[in-house]
């Protein structure tokens, strides 16, 4: 029996696991495993405020569905067993293949103190130098960009220059869902001080709906954008020559070629797809506003030339001065949690250990401050590269943490194939259920996950916060620190690996980020050095540089000091903007893919929410409505996507945001929450030349409708599986499971499903094979337990009444009752809006038809919808057109 806190005031001081604003959260658990979440009013990122996945992560803390202790060759084992075969295993790989022959692939979120000994027992002691993260899929464009221009990866501002700057870009960038706390410091500086907001995006998102001006950029060609500005700077006298002169080389060559891209206004315009009149805006804008902010995310790094992309933003920014300065700078808004901690500390392939690459002073500093025994002196595999390297059999021993390739990989497949050549396999990860891990590995490490765990992460201002434990290490899960320290103990390494907590690694850490520092490396933490136990449990949340002695630095670079060898900024020249592949007859349609409001990635986590699995409950296509229309697609028909590598079955969604000739698919579902909707395997993956990063938004494909016969629902206490051959998609609600599905039987066909999927229950059944229509409810002892309805493909089933029936099962007495899928009381809210307060499209619109409720301000006062988070201020501006068009 684990014991639990027995002192139920106290809230403890925690960071969100989710994304990289990095919010500060006070946990207060309530004993039972449970725990109630708020925002820290304190913490500088949120003050307070948290976004829908946020507010919902006391939802996801529940052990159903948790790996809970290790697993060797598919049975149970003992801690000992899987260290020991662990160690081994690495050891006999090393010993026949050499150290080459070794890779780990790590994960922006694993914690710092995680990431440090992971990575130094690769390169330093296993002497490999292929150790990659998922953050090459997320942010490598963006280091390699910041590399090039400042001689470091510095992200050079702070969030306040959000609240302070008079002009936010945003490119590539879907803030308004992906970063929902920073963008409500936008909209706040826009009420409070008239900041305008601009939106470069193909897509017209939930971000670009707010837009003061929105830029709906052909696919791939942000660089001619920002190639024609920095044209337009010049020729408008707009520099600032001081600076450029002073802090700033290469100028001439990044003009030269920009000229060559973008000579004019009608060539940018030309090569953008925009309209002139809005280039002439975007560009006069920029010119005559001081303080700009421009922020980058996905649709910059996931490109075939994201570095590119990233140079010519910068150079804009270095042209005219903008950096370093109040509400100035380019700005890169991190993925996940850690993304910028694993960059810290050598997660990718081309960096070594805090902040230093693979010069030979670098090598030797960082060898002698381990005492290496065999240390990595070349860059290593990135990624894409090194998961072909498994599949042409170079590697041979993988050890995969906190991350799910099976599903975010792109040409996820082929992934999955060269995997299953691997000699040994080990997986740590918090369940049992992810892709990656339920396709079986050698060695299967139950890893603490979030509340469980302690050490530090750093968010996209540079700021180190502390994720403090607020419950017990369940089973016999323990931190990736201490398994990747015991597996170095057991191969030998015991005196490298002495380590008793995560803070005696944090100050490892620290210490070699000062270690023959002096000020030639950006990232000092030197203050840091000295923190004891108490110190790093109370440890504040702060800002890199803290060099010691020093005073944490909000903003670098505004008086130059850029960690060149001669202190000076590169403007860098751009190769001339182009998609990877090209679109043809058989394949004529973009397909981008990206993320939805109120789901983190593969869902291991918000998938176990019932208020976040209702907003999107099935896997989707988006679509624009004139191809729709010209394809003969509906709101929620079914249809087939395919690109070279792949086909797959979606749910169509209709959205004029959506540019013709496009689609776009969320990253979410996996294998263990739908039949189809793992879109890993359709998308291509071009690697950028600098970066190594995958071009994971523009792969070309075809798409055409599936015609189903049935769709329907199951709604049951448990997952269930349906047969082989069914589409399906499953999601957490209230008192249970849904499953929304389609299949090409006969309804009588799916009657026969109903004793396997409530097996002992008593059935009541209503058929009408006519109609095609069959329904059944399922009572066990009297008590409700669950549905199955089914009946002819017209668009997605409604199920928002259903649903009300599993969370109160008490109340459904009357078999006619939940054959009539109506609850006895209460009225179904419709598909959810609010997710903090579980505000739905029905009630919104009863509000707005009522005439009370014109407004989302008026909205929110009559139903408190968009008043917490605000994730959903931009769907109810939306909807209060569309209900005064109606
Ligand atoms: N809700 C939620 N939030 C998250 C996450 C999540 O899973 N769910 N994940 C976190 C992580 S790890 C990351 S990396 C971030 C990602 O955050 P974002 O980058 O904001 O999110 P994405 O949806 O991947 O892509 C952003 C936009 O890029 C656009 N885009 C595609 N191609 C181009 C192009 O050529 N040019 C331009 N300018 N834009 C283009 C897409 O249309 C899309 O709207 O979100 C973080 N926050
Ligand atoms: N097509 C396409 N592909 C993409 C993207 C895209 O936009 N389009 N985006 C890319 C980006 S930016 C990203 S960041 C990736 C994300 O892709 P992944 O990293 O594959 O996604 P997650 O679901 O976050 O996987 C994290 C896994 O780690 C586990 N886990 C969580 N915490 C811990 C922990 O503390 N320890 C351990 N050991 N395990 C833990 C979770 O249970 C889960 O299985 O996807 C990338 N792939
Ligand atoms: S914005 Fe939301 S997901 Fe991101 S850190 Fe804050 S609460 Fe977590
Ligand atoms: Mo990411």
């Amino acid at each position: 029996m684990t014991a639990y806190p027995t002192d139920l005031g106290a809230p403890v001081r925690t960071t969100c696991p989710y994304c990289g604003v990095g919010c500060g959260v006070l946990a207060r658990p309530d004993g039972t495993g449970g725990v109630s979440i708020q925002g820290d009013p304190d913490h500088p990122a949120n003050f307070g405020r948290l976004c829908s996945k946020g507010s919902a992560l006391g939802e996801t803390v529940g052990l159903d569905g948790r790996l809970l202790h290790p697993v060797l060759q598919g049975r149970r084992a003992s801690w000992d067993e899987a260290l020991g075969a662990a160690a081994s295993g690495l050891q006999d790989v090393l010993d026949r293949h050499g150290p080459d022959a070794v890779a780990f692939y790590l994960s922006g979120q694993l914690l710092t103190e995680d990431y440090y000994v992971a990575n130094k027992l690769i390169k330093g002691f296993i002497g490999s130098p292929h150790v990659d993260t998922n953050s090459r899929l997320c942010m490598s464009s963006s280091v390699a960009g910041h590399k090039r221009a400042f001689g470091s990866d510095t992200v050079p501002g702070c969030y306040e220059d959000l609240d302070e700057a008079d002009l936010l870009i945003l490119v590539g960038s879907n803030a308004a869902w992906c970063h929902p706390i920073l963008f409500r410091r936008m909209l706040d500086n826009r009420t409070r001080r008239g900041a305008k907001i601009i939106v470069v995006d193909p897509r017209r998102s939930a971000t670009g709906d707010e837009a003061d001006l929105f830029l709906p950029v052909t696919p791939g060609m942000d660089t001619a954008l920002f190639c024609g500005l920095l044209v337009h700077l010049v020729e408008t006298d707009a520099l600032d020559r001081a600076y450029l002169d002073a802090h700033t080389s290469d100028f001439e060559a990044a003009l030269s070629r920009s000229r060559a891209i973008a000579p004019d206004l009608a060539t940018t315009a030309r090569l953008t797809g925009l309209p002139k009149s809005d280039v002439a805006s975007f560009f006069t804008l920029f010119r005559n506003t001081g303080r700009v902010v421009t922020c980058y995310s996905q649709g910059v790094n996931q490109s075939a030339q994201g570095t590119d992309k990233v140079g010519a933003i910068i150079n804009c920014h270095l042209a005219t001065g903008r950096i370093g300065r109040p509400g100035m700078g380019p700005f890169s808004l991190t993925g996940q949690p850690n993304a910028m901690g694993g960059r810290e500390v050598g997660g990718l392939a081309n960096m070594l250990a805090a902040h230093m690459g693979f010069a030979p002073p670098d090598i030797d500093r960082v060898r002698r401050f381990w005492d290496a025994s065999r240390m990595a002196e070349t860059e290593g595999l990135k990624a894409v590269a090194l998961f072909d390297a498994i599949d042409t059999g170079r590697i041979k021993a993988l050890w995969v943490m906190a991350t799910n390739p099976l599903v975010s990989m792109p040409d996820a497949d082929r992934v999955a194939r060269a995997l299953a050549k691997l000699e040994l396999l080990i997986v740590s990860d918090n369940v049992a259920s992810s892709d990656t891990v339920a396709r079986g590995a050698d060695i299967l490490f139950p890893a603490a996950a979030w509340g469980e765990k302690d050490g530090t992460v750093t968010n996209s201002e540079r700021r180190i916060s502390r994720q403090r434990a607020f419950l017990p290490l369940p089973g016999e899960a323990r931190p990736d620190w201490w398994i990747v320290s015991e597996v170095a103990r057991e191969m030998g390494f015991a005196a490298a690996f002495p380590y008793r907590s995560a803070a005696e690694i944090f100050r490892e850490h620290a210490a070699l980020t000062a270690f023959e520092n002096e000020g030639a490396r950006d990232l000092d933490l030197g203050a840091l050095v000295a923190l004891d136990q108490d110190g790093y449990d109370a440890l504040a949340p702060v800002q890199w540089p803290v060099p010691a002695g020093g005073a944490e630095a909000r903003r670098l670079f505004a008086e130059g000091g850029f960690f060149t060898l001669d202190g000076r900024a590169r403007l860098v020249p751009p190769e001339p903007p182009k998609l990877a592949a090209s679109l043809c007859d058989t394949y004529p349609f973009w397909l981008n893919t990206g993320r939805v409001r109120d789901h983190w990635h593969t869902m291991t986590r918000t998938g176990k929410s019932p208020r976040l699995g209702s907003h999107r409950p099935v896997p989707f296509v988006e679509v624009n409505p004139a191809d729709a229309a010209r394809l003969g697609l509906s709101a929620g028909d079914l249809a087939r996507v395919s690109t070279t590598s792949g086909s797959t079955v979606l749910e169509v969604e209709i959205h004029s945001g959506q540019a013709p000739g496009s689609l776009f698919v969320p990253i979410h579902w996996s294998r263990d929450t739908s039949s189809d909707g793992r879109i890993g395997p359709l998308v291509h993956g071009f690697v950028d030349p600098h970066s190594g990063q995958p071009e994971t938004k523009a792969t070309p494909a075809a798409i055409a409708p599936e015609p189903m016969r049935l769709r329907g629902f199951v709604l049951s206490r448990g997952p269930v599986r349906l047969a082989e051959g069914t589409w399906w998609a499953r999601a957490a609600i209230a008192g249970g499971t849904g499953t929304l599905f389609a299949a090409h039987g006969t309804a009588r066909e799916i009657a026969e499903w109903a004793p396997d999927l409530f097996p002992g229950a008593d059935l009541a059944e209503y058929v009408d094979a006519r109609a095609d229509v069959y329904r059944c409810a399922a009572f066990s002892e009297g008590r409700f337990k669950g549905v199955l309805f089914v009946g002819p493909a017209d668009g997605r089933p409604q199920w928002e009444a259903a649903k009300l029936l599993l969370a109160r099962p008490d109340e459904v007495e009357d078999r006619r009752v939940a054959l009539s899928g109506k609850p006895p009381g209460g009225q179904p809210t419709g598909p959810l809006v609010c997710a903090c307060f579980g505000v739905g499209l029905s009630a919104i619109r009863e509000a707005i038809a009522s005439g009370g409720a014109t407004t989302p301000e008026a909205i929110g006062v009559a139903l408190r919808a968009g008043t917490n988070c605000g994730s959903c201020l931009p769907e109810l501006r939306r909807i209060v057109v569309q209900e005064a068009v109606a």
